[in-house]
Order: structure tokens, then sequence, then C-alpha cells
């Protein structure tokens, strides 16, 4: 099975657990397509209804709209039933990475009001600690002296050997989030230690928008393998 057939997979296990009526938080990324994709399919056959989508993204919002999900947001939704969304990381305590898509605020935003967070993957995102992949630890910042906020970012972990880098776009110029703001990348390479302390101290950093830890957020990880689907709940 390829990556992309595993991402379907969980996506589509996760869209059992929509009951029509719900107020759903759509995810951002290439898995949580899957599971915007087919909740348009099951509302088109009528198999689900009464269904009212929060975009993490305009991307997703456009996703959404071009399948004919009904929008709406956090102002005229602030309790939402069910979140759907990938991750980049997953730990053993379903803390999460997000963000390497750059939608991490608006994520965190919506899933932060979701009663039930359904993260689905992969099994090449699990890891055995959040910043164990090498992969990027994404930090929202403003983009007013993003140096200055990227070098406390670094100074921070400098311990675990941090190296924080402004996020490009494909043409070289810094990539600028739904809510025109900059990220920088945090690689690590060791473990940041007590997760809640590190994430206290990004967000204490003024420039500091967001960071893409998800700690205690997902309350259910859809994970899928090459010898099937693990559902794992918090
Ligand atoms: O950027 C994001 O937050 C995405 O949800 C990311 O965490 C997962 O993206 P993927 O499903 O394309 O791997």
């Amino acid at each position: 099975l390829t990556q992309d057939e595993l991402k379907k997979i969980a996506a589509y296990k996760a869209v059992e657990f929509v009951e029509s009526g719900m107020v759903l938080g759509l995810g951002t990324g290439s898995t949580a397509k899957h599971a915007v994709d087919r909740i348009g399919e099951l509302l088109r056959q009528g198999k689900l209804s009464n269904i009212i989508g929060i975009p993490t993204s305009k991307k997703t919002q456009e996703q959404a709209l071009s399948l004919g999900i009904p929008l709406s947001d956090l102002d005229n939704h602030p309790n939402i039933d069910l979140a759907i969304d990938g991750a980049d990381e997953v730990d053993p305590h379903l803390n999460l990475v997000k963000g390497r898509g750059g939608s991490l605020l608006r994520e965190k935003m919506v899933e932060g009001a979701c009663k039930k967070f359904v993260c689905i993957v992969d099994e090449s995102k699990l890891v055995k600690y959040l910043g164990g992949s090498g992969l990027a630890m994404p930090v929202e910042v403003v983009p007013f002296c993003w140096k200055f906020t990227a070098n406390k970012l670094q100074n921070l972990f400098e311990d675990s050997g941090c190296v924080a880098k402004l996020r490009n776009d494909y043409k070289g110029e810094p990539f600028v989030t739904d809510n025109g703001n900059y990220i920088v990348d945090l690689y690590l390479k060791k473990d940041m230690g007590d997760l809640q302390v590190a994430s206290d101290a990004i967000l204490r950093i003024a420039g500091v928008v967001e960071h893409g830890m998800f700690l205690d957020m997902a309350t259910t990880a859809i994970i899928a393998g090459e010898l099937g689907i693990t559902i794992k709940n918090k």
C-alpha cells in the first residue's frame, strides 16, 4: 500500500465517526483532504445530512466549498462536535506535531474548540518523542523582526541542538500563513524535555503567535499501517 492509500484508509475510518447534524472541524493536509472528500461524497449520496464544516485553512475552505459542504466559522460555532485532522508526528501519549502545511494556528483554534479530535495518520508519523523525527517543529511568528524571534527560539532550545530556520515558499520568499504571519521551523537534535514547559516557554516570547505542538488535544488517533488500522484513544 502506498503512503497515500494508507492516509485514505485512516481518513475514511475517521469519517465513520461522523453523524448527521454534527458541526465538524475540517483539517488541512494530504490526509485530511481524503476525509473532507469522503464527507462531501456521503453528503452527496444522502448518507449524511445537516453537516456544518468549520475549515482549518483557506485551502480546506476551498476544497469544502467545491464539494458543496455547508461552511461556517468559530464565531458562529464556538463548540464543535468533532474535528478530523492529520499530524506530522504522534507520540505515545497522542501529543502531536502539526503545522508542516503551515495551518497550525487555525487548526489549533478549531481543534481546541472540539469535544472530540480524531487525528488521522499513516504509521510513518509515529515517533517516540516530539521533535524526534529530525523534521520541522513549526512556530508561527509575526513578520516584524522575525530574526529576533527566531534567535530567541533557537537559544531557548540550544541544549537540544536547535536550529531555527525561516520557512520559505517555492519562490524563495518567506512563506506567509493564512493569517499573514511567518513560520520559523525548529530543527532539534534531541528531545526538548518536558513538553508543557517547552510550550509555555515558546509562548512567552512576544513575537510568537503559536507553535505546532498539540499537547493533550487529540482524543483519538487512527493509524493506518501495512498490517491494518490501529485506533488509539486518549
Ligand atoms: O500542516 C498540518 O498541520 C497538517 O495537518 C499536517 O500536520 C499533516 O499533513 P499531511 O496529512 O499532509 O501529512
